[in-house]
């Protein structure tokens, strides 16, 4: 059975649409739809009793939260590539999987939705403004890791920079300042550049 990725292309969902896209899976596509209340009917909550996407079925395994399921593809799919070989770079990949998630995504989100999402007079200017402030010594942290190597984990692209990066790819629609963390402006700057990440944005437009 082809892996299914369940999830609308603008929602988490383009998280593990990269990783299918970086790892060159053959896939398909069920685009439920957050916005028309789909993940909460009876056949998605069956797969994802929390009501989100996304979700994979990958022959018979369903798997939820978008990180987990980049780390598993990743580890199935692109060990030695995208998946490292070392457990102690393994264990680096968990560590930076998890900071995006309890670190980052929270107040960046709040940023996105008082600045792009919600209706203008629903906007919150402060609350924006406060978790922009929330976000400076994570991003600080951030900006120094890539002050000592080019990626996460080194040299070259992984697993780890492709979940935080799929985080931290709200900073602009969030209008995050990110000129005070050069490295991390750069290093974003590359990963967004990539043909898998590209082709996601396409499907995200579509
Ligand atoms: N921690 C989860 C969050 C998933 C999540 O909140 N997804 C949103 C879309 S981006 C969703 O499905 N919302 C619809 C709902 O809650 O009904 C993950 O990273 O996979």
């Amino acid at each position: 059975m082809a892996l299914k990725i369940y999830g609308v292309a603008r929602s988490r969902a383009a998280r593990v649409l990269w990783m299918a896209k970086e790892l060159g899976l053959d896939y398909e596509h069920v685009k439920v739809d957050f916005a028309t209340g789909e993940t909460r009917e009876p056949a998605h909550l069956a797969l994802n009793p929390n009501g989100h996407v996304p979700v994979i079925d990958d022959d018979g395994l369903i798997l939820w939260e978008s990180m987990a399921i980049n780390l598993y593809l990743a580890k199935k799919y692109g060990a030695g590539r995208l998946y490292p070989g070392r457990l102690e770079d393994e264990a680096r990949a968990w560590q930076w999987s998890f900071w995006g998630m309890t670190e980052v995504e929270r107040p960046l989100l709040a940023a996105l939705m008082n600045r792009a999402v919600y209706p203008e007079d629903e906007r919150d200017a402060s609350a924006a403004d406060a978790a922009e402030k929330t976000l400076a010594p994570p991003l600080g942290v951030l900006n120094g890791a890539l002050g000592r190597s080019a990626n996460l984990l080194g040299d070259d692209f992984t697993v780890a920079d492709l979940n935080v990066a799929s985080i931290l790819g709200w900073a602009r629609p969030a209008q995050i300042d990110t000129a005070p963390f050069p490295k991390v402006a750069e290093w974003l700057k590359n990963c967004a550049e990539r043909p898998a990440a590209r082709a996601v944005r396409q499907l995200q437009r579509e």
